[in-house]
């Protein structure tokens, strides 16, 4: 409701466990309400982390419960998180938080691909919208 009613932008920060931070941001970020499954849209991207957010754009939001993604197989039962999964992904902020940074289960933590790769879970991760 929110995004939809207003034009919002949103900036992503990351930090891994060098505690290195970088950020991505675009200019527009908006999310379609249940029936059209909460479908991303983003444009306009900026920042150091690399965009890998683009990957998940126009996806719907799949859980563990809904299998809304495009890949046969199912992206947040497999990846254990929730995220606007694609076939299946590039970022995964929404997965597990596997504190020891590097890791060999490829893809279930706390991903940006673009900073960290497919095997290394984040420190944090923020999410911020705005006006
Ligand atoms: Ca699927």
């Amino acid at each position: 409701m929110l995004t939809t009613n207003n034009d919002y932008g949103l900036r992503i920060e990351l930090e891994n466990f060098a505690l290195k931070k970088r950020y991505a941001e675009y200019d527009s970020f908006k999310i379609s309400d249940e029936l059209s499954y909460f479908q991303l849209s983003i444009e306009g991207y900026s920042g150091d982390a690399g965009d890998s957010l683009a990957y998940h754009n126009g996806m719907n939001f799949s859980t563990k419960d809904r299998d809304n993604d495009p890949s046969s197989d199912r992206c947040a039962v497999d990846f254990l998180g929730a995220w606007w999964y694609n076939d299946c992904q590039r970022s995964n902020l929404n997965g597990q938080y596997l504190s020891f940074g590097s890791h060999t289960s490829s893809d279930h933590g706390i991903e940006w691909f673009t900073f960290t790769g497919p095997a290394y879970s984040l420190k944090s991760s923020k999410m911020m919208i705005r006006k």
